[in-house]
């Protein structure tokens, strides 16, 4: 028996160090390390089910496509025949349309620097069409940038030692279990936790105090809890003199929203409000958590640069966490070889089914992402990716929905089956994640495909087929407080480099609470409360316990095609538990099964994300193709729906 040093690669706040056991040549368990300050030896249901998954429903071997689209018939090949097929298309999609009409599509299933990063070097040399990573976070970041510059913040082990957490549309209990964890130490030194969130989560459950806005409704709640520092005297004046610009503006706005005007707009009682601003005046130090999950709002960019000010006016130094992704100093253009060579062009991963549908692209390669189940407008990407005239190829570990509209289908190896160095975006903590067993069948790590890519298109350029651990090294090189890349290689947790807290990005190198970025792009340079009503139901879904996405289903079964309603309005609906109903709205319909359920409110309802319906229709058939005005994101959480029981 080994036990195997390697760490969670998967798309999640956490990042766990975990260990594999490694029994005759196979993965027999995953277990927490916990030599982890953050993740402590613990790890959630998909971590420990990583075995079971790694012998699931792989992808082994390369596969050519021999039925129609969509379907799963293929005929396994060579990976010299994947190859010859791969350069062979992509060599004509360029010369006889150009690079822009190659595409790849990819986001983070694993979020290693060679497997998610390295292997962008190729298509940038290509200078082929990229997206702009959208789909997650980008809208927040973007938000955060207006008023602070870079958008890094608290770093998980300050949640310890608060004496207020805040958890702002994010359901950390489900989506961040560690960082919850963290926060519930607090209470063992007299932390209290709050949870702002319309619907009553796993996370407000279990908080001290729950404020539930209406869906799309947080600029006024925040403007709310403003009103009430103001007013009671909380506002650290010295600070806001010294690190802040525009508070007279923000002044001026925040009296407009008095508690009765609060209360209408969000349906929060004035004297939660006033409650909530009281324990960010008393308690502190204190993090204010913004959720990616209300950020993906019609509003959601306003909602995050409206709650991200409070901290500020408290007299805290980015006393928020959203992501400190951008706070490292890790060189992540040099991996992905941005720092040379740039796309052609840049399409809305958003969107990007309206341009697949309209011909745009000759040659797609999809990888790390599961886009058929994950992206907006699932009925025009499929409509688009059935066209003759565009080759698609999938990169995967797994079998998936994606897969059923590929020309070719490549084998990669999963995290247990390759080194890979992974870079949380919430702690610091790193260390070098370990292949537990070789790669299963003939799964050959993303970044050899590129190597063997290269040398079939003929490329020579000496920087593209730099080493791969040459390349870590140098983006590394002044990454690490405690240690250097030897020491990574040789196993030690290393501790990464953070900007400092009290560095502001802006023009004015000052929090700008009036942003002059935004002015100058024409957006109100404060947060903006929009008006948020309108028929139907909102739509809210989001992550669950047991799925990454669209993972795990071969440990767990389907993600449970559900739809939660409140008991009034399943009474208006006619509706009882069990019934099927057809959920839908101007983009598409999917059948669900209903559950009413008091944790949502009267016009909202709830379900799983990235779901398929009981008739195999996706649930993001139901998501249009448009995007935030900050940051191109996608609206995931402000849609609306009707509800009808099915015959
Ligand atoms: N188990 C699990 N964990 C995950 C993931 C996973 O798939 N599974 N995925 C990871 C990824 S990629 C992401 S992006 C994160 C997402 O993690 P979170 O940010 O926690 O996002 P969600 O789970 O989408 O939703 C968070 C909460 O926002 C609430 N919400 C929706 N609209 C609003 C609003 O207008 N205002 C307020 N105040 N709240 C609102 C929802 O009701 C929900 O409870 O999770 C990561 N962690
Ligand atoms: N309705 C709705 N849709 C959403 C969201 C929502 O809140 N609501 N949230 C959006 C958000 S926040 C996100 S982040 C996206 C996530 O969207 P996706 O990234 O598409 O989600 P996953 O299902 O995790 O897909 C990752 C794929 O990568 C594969 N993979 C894992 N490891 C490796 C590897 O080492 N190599 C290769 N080649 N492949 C690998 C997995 O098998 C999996 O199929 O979904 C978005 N879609
Ligand atoms: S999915 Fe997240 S919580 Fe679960 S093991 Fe991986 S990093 Fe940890
Ligand atoms: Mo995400």
């Amino acid at each position: 028996m080994r036990l195997v040093p390697t760490v969670c690669p998967r798309d999640c706040y956490d990042t766990c160090f975990l260990l594999a056991e490694v029994r005759g040549g196979r993965v027999a368990r995953v277990l927490g390390d916990s030599t982890s300050r953050v993740t402590r030896g613990f790890t959630c249901a998909r971590g420990a089910a990583d075995h079971l998954r790694l012998y699931r429903n792989r992808v082994l071997y390369p596969h050519l496509r021999e039925g129609r689209k969509p379907g799963m018939r293929f005929r396994r090949i060579s990976w010299d025949e994947a190859l010859d097929v791969v350069s062979e298309k992509l060599s004509e999609a360029i010369e006889e349309r150009g690079s822009g009409a190659v595409l790849h599509i990819d986001y983070a299933g694993n979020m290693g620097l060679l497997t998610q990063y390295f292997p962008l070097r190729l298509w940038n040399f290509i200078g082929s069409a990229s997206t702009d990573y959208s789909i997650c976070s980008n809208s927040g970041h973007e938000a955060l940038a207006l008023h602070y510059g870079l958008s890094y913040g608290a770093e998980p082990e300050e949640l310890a030692g608060a004496k207020l957490a805040v958890f702002w549309g994010f359901n950390a209990a489900v989506s961040a279990p560690h960082l919850w964890a963290l926060a519930l130490e607090s209470r063992r030194s007299g932390g209290l936790i709050v949870a702002v969130d319309p619907r009553r989560s796993e996370t407000c459950a279990r908080s001290d105090l729950w404020v539930a806005p209406r869906p799309g409704s947080d600029v006024a709640l925040a403007y709310g809890v403003i009103y009430w520092l103001v007013k009671e005297g909380f506002v650290d004046e010295g600070f806001v003199e010294k690190w802040t610009v525009g508070y007279d503006r923000l002044l001026r706005e925040a009296e407009k929203w008095a508690p009765e005007r609060v209360q209408r707009v969000t349906g929060v009682p004035g004297d939660v409000v006033r409650k909530l601003a009281r324990l960010y005046g008393e308690r502190k130090p204190s993090v204010t958590l913004i959720g990616f999950g209300m950020q993906k709002s019609v509003v959601g960019a306003e909602a995050v640069r409206a709650v991200a000010l409070i901290p500020a006016l408290l007299g805290i130094h980015r006393g928020f966490y959203y992501s400190n992704s951008r706070g490292w100093l890790v060189d992540l253009e040099y991996i992905s070889g941005l720092r040379f060579w740039k796309p052609s062009r840049i399409v809305s991963q958003v969107g990007v089914a309206d341009l697949i549908d309209r011909g745009e692209f000759a040659f797609i390669f999809v990888y790390n992402m599961n886009p058929l189940l994950t992206l907006p407008a699932q009925e025009v990407l499929r409509r688009g990716l059935l066209r003759k005239d565009v080759f698609v190829v999938v990169y995967e570990t797994h079998w998936t929905e994606t897969a059923e509209y590929a020309d070719l289908v490549l084998p990669a190896p999963t995290y247990l089956e390759k080194d890979d160095v992974v870079v949380s975006y919430s702690h610091g903590y790193v260390r070098l994640s370990k292949r537990a067993v070789e790669p299963l069948g003939e799964s050959l790590e993303e970044y050899k495909f590129m190597f063997l890519l290269a040398g079939r298109l003929g490329i020579k350029d000496r920087r593209l087929l730099e080493d791969p651990w040459s390349v870590l090294e140098k983006a590394l090189e002044n990454a690490f407080v405690d240690g250097d890349f030897g020491d990574l290689l040789k196993g030690k947790v290393l501790k990464l480099r953070s900007r400092s807290r009290s560095e502001y990005q802006t023009p004015s190198g000052k929090i700008e609470l009036w942003s002059s970025v935004a002015e100058e792009r024409g957006i109100y340079p404060l947060p903006q409360q929009a008006d948020v009503g309108g028929d139907g139901f909102v739509l809210l879904n989001s992550a669950t316990p047991k799925y990454t996405h669209t993972q795990f289903r071969e440990v767990y079964g389907e993600t449970p095609a559900v739809i939660h309603l409140n008991p009034m309005d399943a009474e208006k609906l006619g509706v009882g538990e069990g019934d099927l109903v057809v959920v839908y709205n101007d983009y598409g319909e999917v059948l669900l099964k209903a559950f009413p359920s008091v944790d949502v409110p009267e016009g909202v309802v709830w379900t799983p994300r990235q779901l398929k319906g009981l008739d195999g229709t996706p649930l993001n058939a139901l998501f249009p193709t448009s995007v935030q005005e900050i940051g191109g994101g996608p609206v995931f959480n402000s849609v609306r729906v009707w509800v009808r029981r099915a015959r």
